[in-house]
């Protein structure tokens, strides 16, 4: 009787042995995971997809190296559809999975509601592609961007319109989103009273066929067509706008500048001049991001270094901070300076880069090349 109540005993220490061995073993592969978020589908999910690709190559890199506070890191991908209801569905999921830091969205309209909600669970967001302004004029301590703002992007092209091409009437339109429309206020904004604005009209992003709102405006004496929006749509206005026989050049800012524009204009993309940072391929600290993407995934879209430099900063300020605490995540990327593939990277007290180098870029043989940047004679 004694000796089964003994081996009955023992059995019990056993199996609490193993038990909390496998607990400890299953504590110990938990990764860190980190929340990436844009269009992953639909006509903008070229964008989506660059962004993580980027954020994952960033990740692999950093796990080959042994992960994070001594833990693997996971990349957690969900799809906003570009939608601003998805957006915050999609937020609501990522902070219930357990992120310690996000990484998205791509549209500002994503972007803008969805901060509220990491914000509001003190988790840090960078990110890679949200221009507009609101963004970090929210007095949120958490969010962050590595790309430029909309006010910069417009004033360097209201420059060149005005100062460069010399350009006296121009007739703009956008997409009604947050983004499309803010980036054309900005551009009619910084052209002030030296650029007289004969057409400015909001089209649906729903819509394919732009016929009525660009005969609309034919005959008011444009020289320039200015479009606020994505590549989808820009691209269909430019082919439409010269079926019709608007001649003047196009411009547009960074939601337009990817190969995708070029595809779905073809050969009437060619002069449209673009705003967007500078060529990574003339960028000494973008080499090894560019061989390395390459050999993975291909071309880089314009956002894949952008979230590539998103993720390393996120992960080192994990690591800086010790800690996956997000007000002590927030407040190493606040300190820290990043020597990223895009080049030198710091923030200032809102979450913007202290530097936006916006350079205007020209459609030429169905690639884009730079063309001028503010300062430089006219080309
Ligand atoms: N900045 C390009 C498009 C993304 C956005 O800001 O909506």
């Amino acid at each position: 009787m004694k000796k089964r109540h003994a081996g009955a005993g023992l059995a019990v220490i056993f199996s609490i042995f193993f038990l909390s061995l496998l607990l400890s073993c299953t504590r110990k592969e938990e990764p860190i995971k980190i929340g990436l978020a844009g269009p992953m589908t639909g006509d903008q999910s070229k964008m989506g997809l660059d962004m993580k690709n980027g954020a994952e190559m960033a990740i692999t890199e950093w796990n080959q190296k042994g992960g994070v506070l001594g833990k693997k890191i996971a990349l957690l991908v969900e799809d906003d559809q570009h939608d601003p209801k998805q957006a915050v569905s999609v937020a609501n999921k990522l902070v219930n999975d357990g992120i310690t830091g996000m990484i998205g969205h791509f549209n500002s309209s994503a972007s803008i509601p969805a901060s509220s909600v990491y914000n509001k669970a003190q988790i840090p967001m960078i990110t890679p592609a949200s221009t507009n302004p609101q963004l970090t004029e929210q007095g949120f301590t958490s969010v962050f961007r590595v790309c430029g703002r909309d006010d910069q992007q417009g004033l360097v092209a209201a420059t060149f319109v005005a100062d460069v091409l010399r350009l006296k009437k121009v007739a703009v339109l956008h997409d009604k989103t947050t983004y499309g429309q803010g980036l054309a206020d900005e551009f009619v904004k910084a052209l002030g009273n030296r650029v007289a604005v004969v057409d400015y009209n909001g089209i649906s992003q729903e819509d394919k066929d732009f016929r009525a709102v660009l005969t609309a405006l034919k005959g008011k004496g444009a020289e320039l067509l200015y479009f606020g929006g994505i590549y989808p749509q820009g691209g269909l206005i430019i082919k439409q706008a010269r079926e019709l026989g608007i001649n003047v050049p196009f411009m547009s800012g960074d939601g337009v500048i990817d190969q995708k524009f070029v595809e779905i204009a073809g050969p009437s993309s060619e002069g449209s001049y673009l705003t967007f940072s500078p060529d990574p391929e003339r960028l000494g600290s973008a080499k090894d991001f560019l061989r390395s993407y390459k050999a993975v995934y291909g071309e880089p879209g314009p956002y894949s270094i952008y979230a590539y430099d998103a993720a390393n900063v996120m992960l080192r300020a994990i690591e800086t901070s010790k800690t996956t605490e997000g007000t002590a995540v927030s407040k190493a990327i606040h300190e820290m300076k990043h020597a990223g593939a895009v080049g030198n990277l710091q923030w200032d007290e809102k979450g913007d880069i202290l530097r936006s180098p916006y350079v205007v870029w020209i459609t030429k043989n169905g690639k884009f090349e730079e063309y001028w940047k503010p300062g430089e004679a006219i080309p």
